[in-house]
């Protein structure tokens, strides 16, 4: 008997991206993307492995599909492939592309799931990066766009959402400043004009969705995480208000507040996005938003004096990130006393662990405990007044793990990556259960 309750209409889902899950990388006119090129990349992702084939969930779809119905999720989170689409990112738009999300769709609604699509989850056309530098480039922005018209135009009355960007604070960090993740940059500047071009697209896509006349709900997914200082020292707490700054706020007083927060932009001084921001960017990104998407996985645990291991409580997962559900709770009540804000989503929450598959059966215990802790802060947030209308564990499957490669495994679905034999784990059992009871708990008010 699960400890936590939800309101009725609850969206209970799961969660995944396309270039970690579609394979067929090289099918049906798509075009390459920049994590097709940055695979390639000697050193960059365990093993030099890529998203060429991942699940194959392009041709294995339905398989999928009839995986989530027997769950019992009402809704999927699901993210487009631009360059699917549209392989060069601008000009063309590829049918065969166009076709495919088509038939996700229809196979969604028939079996009464909800889509819930992304239109960026980090696969830039590999042609906009080569031709104009990708996100750095202003143009890039009005490039999303045009893309998101063609979405919105194409199943914008079928999808229960849509979501410009899944964690931009990813593609600029990540893949701009550190080089951990494609394009590979490690350019502190670059990161703070790939940051305000990412929002930037965000509110002109916004715009131009409503303007076409587009009625889903609009959002955007951000992964966030409170911060705590190693110690109480004052220097440790100013550490984790940066860290903070940086991380959560640096993407949410933009499109909330139409400013990018003072203590960042210090700390990011001759490096910030001061020489990319135009009059009026801010009413732009600042385009009133449907729903807020948040991605949890951990706190920010900072210290002033380097690296500090945080205490891990509840344990580590095998991205070896602390397990803290309370966290959720906290930084969702914070958020709410901070902004005035659109109805919260969970659109991604999970753990790695190492699972084994034996005799047919995954028993990873670790999983379920992190989903139920996670759920359980989740509905104290909403017992505190936020508006959480709905959770998306991260992920249906096993997937592609950007630069960890096939090493890490996220799903509550095993992939056996040599057959594609899918395994439901003991996780998505209880997964199961717990919505079927939840609907039962409901119908029974
Ligand atoms: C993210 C991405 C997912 C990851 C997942 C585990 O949040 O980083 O949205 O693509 O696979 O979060 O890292």
């Amino acid at each position: 008997m699960s400890t936590f309750r939800f309101k009725e209409d609850f969206v209970w889902g799961v969660a995944t991206s396309s270039y970690q899950i579609e394979g067929a990388a090289h099918e049906d006119g798509r075009g390459a993307s920049i994590w097709d090129a940055f695979c390639r990349v000697p050193g960059k992702v365990v093993n030099g492995e890529s998203g060429d084939v991942a699940c194959d969930h392009y041709h294995r779809f339905e398989q999928d599909l009839d995986l989530m119905a027997d769950l019992g999720v009402n809704a999927y989170r699901f993210s487009i492939a631009w360059p699917r689409v549209q392989p060069d990112g601008s000009g063309a738009f590829n049918e065969k592309g166009l076709a495919f999300y088509d038939r996700l769709v229809d196979g969604l609604l028939a079996r009464g799931i909800q889509p819930f699509a992304t239109l960026y989850h980090w696969d830039l056309p590999l042609a906009l990066q080569e031709a104009q530098n990708g996100w750095e480039n202003r143009d890039t922005a009005y490039r999303f766009a045009d893309y998101a018209r063609k979405i919105g135009g194409a199943l914008g009355d079928r999808v229960a959402s849509i979501a410009t960007h899944n964690e931009p604070w990813c593609t600029a960090w990540l893949g701009n400043a550190t080089g951990y993740f494609a394009p590979g940059n490690a350019d502190l500047k670059k990161a703070a004009h790939v940051a305000h071009h990412l929002l930037l697209s965000h509110g002109l896509a916004v715009q131009a969705l409503r303007a076409d006349g587009v009625k889903t709900p609009l959002g955007i997914v951000l992964n966030q995480s409170p911060a705590h200082g190693a110690t109480n020292a004052p220097e440790d707490l100013a550490a984790a208000s940066l860290e903070y700054a940086k991380f959560v706020r640096w993407y949410m007083d933009p499109i909330f507040k139409g400013e990018y927060p003072a203590e960042a932009l210090h700390w990011y001084g001759e490096n910030g996005p001061q020489d990319v921001v135009r009059e009026g960017d801010f009413e732009i990104i600042g385009a009133p938003l449907d729903f807020l998407g948040i991605n949890y996985y951990t706190r920010i645990f900072a210290s002033a004096s380097g690296e500090k291991r945080p205490p891990g409580e509840h344990g580590f997962t095998d991205m070896d990130w602390e397990i803290y559900p309370e966290g959720l709770t906290e930084l969702l009540t914070r958020l709410n006393a901070d902004y005035t804000l659109p109805p919260i989503y969970i659109t991604e929450n999970g753990c790695a662990t190492k699972d084994a598959l034996e005799h047919g059966r995954v028993h990873d215990a670790q999983r379920i405990r992190f989903y139920d802790l996670h759920l359980a802060a989740l509905a104290q947030a909403a017992q505190r007044g936020v508006d959480v209308a709905g959770y998306f564990a991260w992920s249906l499957l096993d997937n592609f793990e950007w630069a960890s490669g096939y090493d890490k495994r996220f799903g509550m679905v095993h992939v056996d990556y040599a057959t594609q034999q899918r395994t439901l784990k003991d996780s998505a059992h209880w997964y199961r259960d717990v919505i079927a009871e939840h609907a039962g708990a409901m119908a029974s008010r």
